[in-house]
């Protein structure tokens, strides 16, 4: 079983990455910024709690977050394994999936950080153009990450299930070490 968890600054290529894998080994890609876009643009009630959040680049109230994920690590499809991309994004999100995982009686995932610097972020980012991808909110989106996600860093060293990539290359590039990282796991 196939469990991985993506680490990383907005633009990283989290998504990028998360994607192409687990079509590669066909596991569901489940990334909490998709899922949270996808109910905002259908008004669902999830969606309108979380809106204003997103627009301005903080952090979801996590226990929405985490119902989310917990719902969608019960469909049937993640029975062989799944990425996360965006979660967790605190210690708290943390410890809360340790617990999951814990009570599915299902061992750690492989924590995969991938480190690329600020200024190349934000350009990759200005590029894209979401709606959250203006220069405004995303300093705002690097300041938290830098707060509250970094911590997960030395959360997941101690634990032993971190490793860092360099995801400053191409996307082939990243996508060609992190098979043959995972695969050798
Ligand atoms: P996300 O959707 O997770 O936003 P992100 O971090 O900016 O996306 P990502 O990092 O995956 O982008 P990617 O590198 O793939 O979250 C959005 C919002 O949702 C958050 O701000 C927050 O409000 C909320 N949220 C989500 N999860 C939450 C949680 N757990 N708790 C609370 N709130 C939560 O792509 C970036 C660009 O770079 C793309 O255009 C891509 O093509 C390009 N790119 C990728 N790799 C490249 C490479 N190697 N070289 C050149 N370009 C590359």
């Amino acid at each position: 079983m196939t469990r991985i968890i993506f680490l990383g600054a907005p633009g990283a290529g989290k998504g990028t990455q998360a994607q192409t894998l687990a079509e590669h080994w066909k596991i569901p890609h489940i990334s909490t910024g998709d899922i949270l876009r996808s109910a905002i643009q259908e008004q669902t009630p999830l969606g309108v709690k979380a809106k204003s959040f997103v627009d301005s680049g903080q952090l979801v109230p996590s226990e929405l977050v985490q119902d989310m994920v917990e719902e969608r690590l019960q469909k049937a499809d993640t029975s062989s394994g799944w990425i996360l991309d965006g979660f967790p994004r605190t210690v708290d999100q943390a410890a809360f999936l340790d617990n999951l995982l814990k009570k599915k009686n299902l061992g750690g995932a492989l924590v995969i950080n991938l480190d690329v610097p600020d200024d190349v972020v934000v350009d990759r980012l200005l590029e894209r153009g979401r709606k959250d991808d203006t220069e405004q909110v995303i300093r705002r989106r690097l300041e938290i990450y830098r707060s509250e996600t970094t911590p997960l860093i030395d959360y997941y060293g101690e634990r032993k299930q971190l490793v860092v990539i360099n995801g400053n290359k191409s996307a082939e590039e990243v996508t060609s070490n992190l098979k043959d990282l995972t695969v050798s796991c």
